[in-house]
């Protein structure tokens, strides 16, 4: 039995009907888990609302009666942000039947879209208007935009086009108490006060419910060469990087870095693919330039940089997609990596992010520390090196128990933020607090900012019901 009184319950069942309600343990289950089994909580009731107004009455009684509410989009987060406590006294609000097309503007550039709307079918539906939305992530296939919005998603396309946040001109939020704030201005420029829509954008559904947005388009792409490049360390990567974008400028859309142990996961674990070269080599690098112009010449640029690359013994081997199937064979080794890593027991994800100046001798140190404390712990750095974001995460030795590398997991935690935050890094560059790295958030931020924070999210949740115990 959910524990919430009869008469809210129906309540609830006449606004979003019975396609909407779900309180049926069994038929709960997936909406209490995310896909590691990294988090799992319990839930008085899902709820399944299927239009704005609806998502308001929710929350509307939910907050009449001081019922906390976890607001869920695809549920693919990485730290525990849409799952509910186990105390089994909250909703859960998934928005996945919010996912209209409200709108193509292709004059102002613009889509405005409901929150539940998949990311892949909102770059589906860019590239029907003849456009480019440029967010892009593994989980694309899953994640709904609300979710993208309410953690301020990153991926790999951030170098050229930025985070969500800078995607962002509009949004329509279900505040706490049930109103509803028209926020879907479409304009590029807007110098009225203090940017509310950039409150809700990384909230991770703290402060309210991202009902709809308004989007920005960009040309679409017409030009498109990849390359796989081995290296000799991370600070050829860095080298690398800068000589592309002095080469190239905008067009260096992606430049994603990898492990050999990384791919070695990939290629142990992912059916389908294979190590482009003969030879191991310790580090890759995965280039993307892309162009709006037909024919633009992307492989005489890349060619001129990396022959230049060669040279200086910057990189080490290269090889460039031919055809459409090898651009997709060579991004499938780097979106590879999470589900590869999944397969080696439990992992210790991070999304640090430090000056992209400093990642060489941040790996240094940090591999360094955590080899000398923790022997034997396998490293999978790889990321996203044109934003100085990455994924820093570590698998149990080889045949050691899964609880007992659990239990070192804090310790493990800290050395890698320890290290992060001498290097002016931040523990989360990219996937948000949510529950795991709430607590050390209030170990590593600035405790003025952690005020500041609180402030904000009494003024916007003074019952403290919007996704309780997750980011603060
Ligand atoms: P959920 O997981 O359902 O929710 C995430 C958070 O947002 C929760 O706190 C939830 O309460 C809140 N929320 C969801 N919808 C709303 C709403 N409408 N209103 C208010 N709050 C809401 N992330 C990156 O940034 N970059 C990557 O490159 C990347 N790659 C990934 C690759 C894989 C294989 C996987 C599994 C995940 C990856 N992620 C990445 C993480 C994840 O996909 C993103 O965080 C994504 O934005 C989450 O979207 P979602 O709809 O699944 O949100
Ligand atoms: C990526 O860049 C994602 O692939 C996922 O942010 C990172 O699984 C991870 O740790
Ligand atoms: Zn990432």
């Amino acid at each position: 039995m959910s524990g919430l009184p009869v008469s809210l319950i129906q309540a609830l069942r006449e606004v979003v009907g019975e396609a909407g309600l779900i309180a049926d343990v069994e038929r709960m289950h997936s909406y209490l888990a995310d896909w590691r089994n990294a988090y799992r909580g319990q839930a008085a009731l899902v709820l399944r609302p299927a239009s704005t107004e609806q998502v308001a009455a929710v929350v509307r009684l939910c907050a009449e009666a001081g019922v906390a509410l976890v607001p869920q989009g695809g549920n693919t987060g990485l730290c525990g942000g849409s799952i509910p406590d186990d105390l089994g006294a909250q909703v859960v609000l998934s928005l996945t039947r919010l996912n209209r097309i409200r709108e193509v503007d292709a004059a102002n550039e613009t889509i405005t879209v409901e929150a539940g709307v998949i990311l892949q079918r909102l770059q589906e539906a860019a590239a029907e208007a003849g456009r480019l939305f440029p967010l892009s992530l593994g989980a694309e296939g899953s994640c709904t935009v609300g979710g993208n919005l309410a953690t301020n998603a990153g991926g790999t396309a951030v170098l050229r086009y930025g985070n969500m946040r800078e995607l962002t001109l509009g949004l329509e939020v279900v505040l706490p108490d049930g109103r509803i704030w028209d926020g879907l201005r479409a304009l590029r420029k807007d110098n009225t006060g203090y940017d509310l829509k950039q409150l809700f954008i990384g909230s991770e559904g703290t402060l309210g419910i991202i009902t709809a947005a308004v989007l920005k388009l960009f040309p679409a792409v017409r030009s498109l060469t990849t390359a796989w490049v081995a290296l000799p360390s991370p600070r050829a990567a860095v080298e690398l990087i800068g000589q592309m974008r002095g080469l190239c400028g905008d067009r260096l859309t992606g430049f994603e870095l990898m492990s050999r142990q990384s791919l070695e996961f990939v290629l142990h674990h992912v059916s389908g693919v294979s190590d482009p070269f003969a030879d191991a080599h310790p580090w890759y690098v995965l280039i993307e330039l892309s162009d709006t112009q037909p024919d633009a010449p992307l492989n005489d640029m890349l060619e001129q940089g990396l022959g230049e690359a060669f040279e200086r013994g910057v990189a080490l081997d290269a090889v460039v997609a031919a055809s459409e199937v090898q651009v997709r064979a060579l991004w499938a080794l780097r979106e590879g990596i999470s589900e590869a890593q999944n397969h080696e027991g439990p992992s210790l994800k991070h999304d640090i992010s430090v000056p992209i100046s400093r990642i060489p001798d941040f790996i240094a140190r940090t591999d360094q520390a955590l080899q000398q404390a923790f022997p034997g712990v396998r490293i999978v750095a790889y990321g996203h090196v044109g934003d100085g974001n990455l994924h820093y995460n570590v698998s149990k030795p080889l045949g050691a128990e899964d609880a007992a590398f659990k239990a070192q997991s804090e310790a493990i935690m800290q050395v890698i933020f320890d290290v992060t935050v001498n290097f002016a890094g931040s523990i989360s560059a990219e996937h948000g607090l949510g529950q795991a790295k709430r607590d050390a958030a209030r170990h590593y931020k600035d405790p003025l900012e952690l005020e500041l924070m609180r402030s904000i999210k009494r003024a916007f949740d003074p019952a403290g019901l919007m996704n309780p115990g997750k980011l603060l």
